[in-house]
């Protein structure tokens, strides 16, 4: 956890600024951090970062065309040092908030907060964000960042007391919230609004700044956009589940697809929480190139790295439970032989 004195910090940066411009990682933790520092202060922007793994330097002309007197970062794990140049060259300060396990960046100019430095935890940034807010009418966003990060948040209790109906009986685990409760298909309505265009994405981040509450989202007519879009996603979405179900193969579950729309975290997540036993891989393919994601209740990371030695121009890595890995399309077949070999 942070310290007490570092979310006051925090609370002071976020009064000083007038016009704060934050950045914050394109998924539910990242949407969910935003959105509790937003309407605990009522004001400022915020702009979700596509880039992966850092935030990239082109991120820097938003810094022009917003022309912010604060940047916050939020749940990345590496800034690019082209971005922070501009930061420094427009004598900005930058406030950094994350929970990854990296070390801690050598620039003067950020302040840099991580409860990893104080004491190894890393809870999602929406929990940090939370709990620096304080606004318990948010607490459902703080649920929503934290479930959709793979964390169980003390304040659960709480909340499924305030929201029976958006919880559930003997709800234990933070897949489970995610994948069988109303505010977990609302995690999951956001993450995939966040897929959408940038002009919808700006439309949602809108609404989501004022909604009321959570039962809003659920609206035919005041989320229509976000839910209609939902719908169109998470109806591919559910057949590729529902088709890849059917690939287990011993110790593993491989399932590979195409198309426009690059959906393989979410449904290496899902198939993981379906099939805890199995090793999860899943190939988005796109082009020349398959962009894999892999899930194991062991540890992923040598499995993953062994599978792509000697694949030309293979990368890989990520988490101890979940990595990633990109592999040319024609050394798929390889790729999955090697991950085979290592898991039976
Ligand atoms: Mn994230």
């Amino acid at each position: 956890m942070l310290t007490e004195k570092q979310v006051k910090d925090i609370r002071k940066h976020l009064e000083k600024a007038q016009n704060p411009l934050f950045f914050f990682d394109n998924d539910a933790d990242g949407l969910a951090s935003f959105l509790l520092l937003r309407r605990y202060l009522e004001r400022g922007k915020g702009v979700a970062i596509k880039s992966f793994p850092d935030l990239n330097a082109s991120y820097a002309r938003k810094l022009y065309e917003l022309n912010p007197d604060y940047v916050f970062v939020l749940d990345k794990p590496a800034i690019a040092s082209g971005f922070l140049d501009e930061v420094k060259k427009m004598n900005l300060p930058l406030v950094w908030i994350d929970h990854h396990n990296v070390p801690k960046p050598e620039d003067e100019i950020v302040y840099y907060y991580n409860p990893y430095h104080n004491d190894k935890t890393s809870e999602p940034v929406s929990y940090l964000c939370y709990k620096i807010s304080g606004k318990k009418e948010d607490m459902w966003i703080g649920v929503i960042g934290s479930i959709g990060d793979g964390f169980f948040p003390e304040f659960a209790e709480d909340f499924a007391k305030a929201y029976p109906e958006l919880w559930g009986e003997n709800i234990k685990t933070a897949t489970q919230a995610l994948y069988t409760t109303e505010i977990g298909r609302i995690t999951r309505i956001l993450g995939f609004g966040l897929k959408d265009r940038t002009s919808k994405v700006v439309a949602m981040l809108k609404f989501l700044s004022t909604v009321k509450g959570p039962y809003e989202l659920l609206d035919e007519e005041k989320a229509k956009p976000i839910l209609q879009r939902f719908n169109q996603v998470n109806s591919k979405y559910s057949r590729l589940v529902d088709k890849a179900r059917s690939f287990v193969k011993g110790n593993m579950l491989y399932f590979q697809y195409g198309g426009d729309l690059s959906l393989s975290a979410d449904i290496a997540n899902e198939l993981f929480f379906l099939f805890p036993d199995k090793l999860i891989v899943v190939a988005y393919i796109k082009g020349a190139k398959a962009n894999i994601s892999l899930r194991w209740k062991k540890d992923v990371r040598e499995v993953t790295l062994n599978a792509i030695k000697g694949l030309e121009g293979a990368t890989g890595g990520g988490h101890e439970h979940a990595t990633g890995a990109q592999v040319s399309v024609e050394d798929l077949p390889k790729f999955r032989e090697n991950l085979m070999r290592q898991i039976s």
